[in-house]
């Protein structure tokens, strides 16, 4: 009994939050408090939409369909690769006020801008403006529908305003959070002084079980009976929003379906292009506006924040002041903004699993204001990804970096844990497949907002009578006491076997069905490690990261009055050179290394399949590919070389007189090993494991492709040493100038031809590959661009 209760009161350790005081108040990101950001792009996964930072928010989008084409229904709603678009992204966007957007489809280019304007007690007011343009090419004009929609999620109610029969003129509705609003949809027009184009309208009214289901509700109700009949041209049967059932009956076993329904409407707009049209929201509590925001009020808003974006731009990262060409600087704003525009906020809860209880769990709702990856293929957070990001949004606007943390950081348990990667809510999950949705709560995820609160501290020293990086300090504050138990956490569960060394958690359990067992953990999935995990291993990344975290612990202490001793003492061990030579320096391979138990001689071989002789082979399972271990595992260093083994240099560990940077640098500029013309590798092209498969269903992903966020690290290093005296500071400027220039040219290059910014690039061509647009910590270009470290 007592043995059970112990498992039980454990178990609920894992999904009960950490005691300390949240850094956010509860309604820090309501529209009472913070009603500038209250409103936003924060639907990163659709192409088009808005919604407000509150856990149920009514959300606002676009789906879209070409008309008259030979392909079957293209409807267009979630960002999809397998929609194959030219090219999508924001092309301007501060964060806050407004943005642009370009969507190119195969013959025609969805311009789609939104502004917002502050008033009332509910986060204002906002206008979009879609503008359709057909490509030079193609020889007619397409015509295509426009579907905006309002859909309430759990929580709100609307109501459609029909005119003319068919045509939804508005939707006027009300939330808890929103109070009494109205959107209108004006009518296309070819031009801001031009009169309403020919147009055909539909619409739909009806209720959905959860924004996840948007799309097929939509899909399920599109009929062919409509006709399209223009003043000048053919009559011809289109595509559009018929009535919709909910199948009530059919769906009742399903618990998922058994919510409760909310309110959805759509209206179509189906028009020839070239067109712009208009959408208004209009808050109910925003009296005495000067005038409606359409039309030319709309273009000189919009004048207005673009001007004010370029000069904080220019102001901020400098590029055209260092020389940089227009076009390198218009694909730079196109970074920025897009990771500001894939900003989203979640509301959810996680479900995770530790050793104490036999099912997974569901872990306390929570809210997480966060960038994402990719908008297509992981709109969702993920820790160390989130880092990263923050390394450039924190130049930009340090409010938007500190909200990040303090959402990130208020998901921590009890423990100090904080899931790794957050899929929050229906939408979310159902984006991800069951298998990767379960959370461990012994894995962790490299700690890198520790770079992040790095950046704010620096900003908060070099321009001290900055008002908006003042409010770090009162951050901080609130932050520190879960910063210590994070800490904690990592320091006590992530230990290695000697003093001082640290081992991920969390490598892949079946051993014999990896080439290498991966570890996820580590952000660096499948890059080589010891070849049969155990609790001998010690890996050299997590060492640094370590050091790196309890240097900037030390500062933050020291920055807030408190006790920093300690973490200045684990500091300082852990950036011992020598120590770090002792646990991680192979002679053999001259780098530095993880080591555990390990053979090199493994390799996948198909597994061999006993089939009874006389009896037919296909009754028999088809042979896999195994792995074959030719000789013993023993313990001794890894000796793979690539990432890995440059952490001590990529955190600035190495002091700037080690001999070892001697080996890092030739190993970096060697062909053979790291060095391409596009960045620098992942594994040396040297190394048995370079480009090899994990299983058959497995490619290559850190084993030899090019990632930014790592070559970041790597310029920003080569930066640090050549500007502190030491015997290879000459080499590493050479180096620096080099790397810089390589990466830039290349990202650049690919988003020109390819029309996306990728998540890692191929070392033997430079191609783009993997998920796109991957903006996440590919838009780390432009701090390389701008030398802002
Ligand atoms: C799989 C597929 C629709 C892998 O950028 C996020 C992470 C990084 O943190 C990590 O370092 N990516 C990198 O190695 C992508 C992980 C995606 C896992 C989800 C489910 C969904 O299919």
């Amino acid at each position: 009994f007592y043995a059970l209760y112990m498992r039980s009161s454990l178990a609920k350790r894992v999904v009960t939050l950490h005691p300390s005081p949240r850094v956010l108040d509860a309604n820090s990101s309501s529209a009472k408090v913070s009603p500038e950001r209250f409103w936003g792009s924060y639907r990163p996964q659709v192409y088009f939409g808005m919604k407000t930072r509150s856990p149920s928010s009514v959300v606002t989008g676009m789906m879209w369909m070409r008309q008259f084409s030979d392909m079957d229904v293209n409807l267009r709603h979630t960002c999809e690769q397998g929609d194959r678009l030219q090219g999508y992204g924001w092309l301007m966007h501060d964060g806050i006020t407004f943005g642009v957007q370009e969507i190119r489809d195969n013959d025609f280019t969805l311009t789609t801008e939104f502004v917002k304007r502050m008033g009332g007690n509910h986060g204002g007011d906002w206008t979009w403006r879609i503008t359709a343009k057909q490509h030079s090419s193609v020889p007619q004009a397409p015509v295509i529908s426009l579907m905006f929609y309002a859909a309430a999620d759990s929580q709100g109610s609307l109501e459609a305003h029909i005119e003319e029969r068919n045509r939804l003129a508005s939707i006027t509705g009300f939330s808890e959070e929103l109070g009494n609003f109205k959107i209108s949809f004006r009518k296309p027009v070819t031009g801001e002084l031009s009169s309403a184009k020919y147009a055909s309208y539909n619409f739909l009214q009806t209720v959905s079980p959860g924004l996840e289901k948007l799309t097929d509700i939509v899909k399920y109700c599109l009929n062919r009976r409509f006709v399209y009949s223009p003043p000048s041209g053919e009559k011809r049967h289109y595509i559009a929003v018929d009535t919709y059932k909910p199948p009530h009956h059919q769906n009742q076993q399903k618990p998922a379906d058994t919510r409760k329904e909310s309110d959805f409407v759509v209206h179509q707009v189906t028009v020839q292009t070239p067109f712009q049209i208009e959408v208004l929201f209009e808050s109910g509590s925003f009296h005495n506006r000067p005038n409606q925001m359409v039309g030319s009020f709309m273009t000189q808003e919009l004048e207005k924040r673009k001007a004010e974006f370029d000069a904080k731009f220019e102001k901020t990262f400098g590029l055209g002041s260092k020389g940089h060409s227009q076009a390198h600087i218009k694909f730079a704003k196109a970074a920025l903004s897009n990771m500001l525009g894939g900003m989203g906020y979640f509301h959810g809860q996680s479900i995770v699993q530790s050793v104490y209880n036999e099912y997974p769990l569901l872990y306390p709702e929570g809210a997480l204001f966060t960038a994402v990856p990719s908008r297509s293929f992981f709109p969702r957070g993920f820790l160390w990804d989130e880092g990263f990001h923050q390394l450039l949004l924190s130049k930009w606007d340090p409010q938007v970096t500190r909200e990040a943390i303090a959402h990130w950081i208020d998901l921590m348990n009890m423990e100090g844990w904080i899931p790794r990667e957050q899929i929050l809510g229906d939408e979310a999950r159902s984006k991800v497949p069951a298998e990767f949705v379960v959370q461990r709560n012994e894995n962790a995820n490299p700690p890198t907002l520790f770079l992040a609160l790095q950046e704010l501290i620096e900003q908060l020293s070099s321009n001290s009578d900055n008002a908006a990086s003042q409010a770090t300090l009162p951050f901080l504050r609130r932050l520190f006491p879960r910063l210590k138990t994070w800490f904690e956490w990592y320091n006590t569960t992530q230990t290695g076997p000697l003093p001082n060394s640290y081992r991920w958690r969390g490598r892949d359990k079946d051993t014999n069905l990896f080439l290498n067992p991966k570890t996820l953990t580590s952000g660096l999935d499948d890059y080589p490690r010891a070849s049969h995990p155990s609790a001998d291993e010690r890996h050299v990344d997590l060492h640094c990261w370590m050091a790196l975290s309890s240097g900037i612990m030390a500062s933050v202490a020291r920055l807030l009055g408190e006790p920093y001793e300690d973490y200045e003492l684990s500091h300082q061990v852990l950036s011992d050179n020598n120590l770090l030579d002792e646990l991680h320096w192979s002679e053999q391979l001259r780098a530095f290394s993880d080591f555990g138990n390990h053979t090199q001689s493994v390799s996948l071989q198909q597994e061999k399949v006993y089939v009874p002789p006389g009896q037919p082979r296909h009754q028999f399972p088809v042979a896999r590919l195994v792995r074959s271990v030719r000789r013993a595992p023993k313990q001794q260093f890894v000796n793979a070389l690539g990432y890995v083994s440059l952490f001590p240099f990529l955190l600035h560990i190495l002091t700037p007189d080690s001999p070892k940077l001697e080996h890092i640098f030739r190993d970096m500029r060697d062909s053979n090993k790291l060095w391409t013309p596009y960045g620098l590798r992942s594994l040396s092209k040297s190394d048995p494991l370079y480009m090899k498969r994990n299983t058959e269903h497995d490619a290559p992903y850190w084993r030899g492709p090019i990632w930014i966020n790592i070559n970041y690290l790597a310029v920003r290093a080569l930066h640090h040493y050549s500007n502190v005296d030491g015997p290879y500071k000459e080499k590493a400027a050479t180096l620096y100038e080099e790397l810089r220039t390589n990466i830039i040219n290349n990202v650049y290059r690919q988003y020109i031809e390819t029309g996306y910014i990728w998540e890692q690039y191929n070392d033997s061509t430079g191609r783009g590959q993997g998920s796109h647009p991957f903006t996440g910590w590919s838009a780390l270009t432009v701090l390389m661009m701008a030398e802002q470290y």
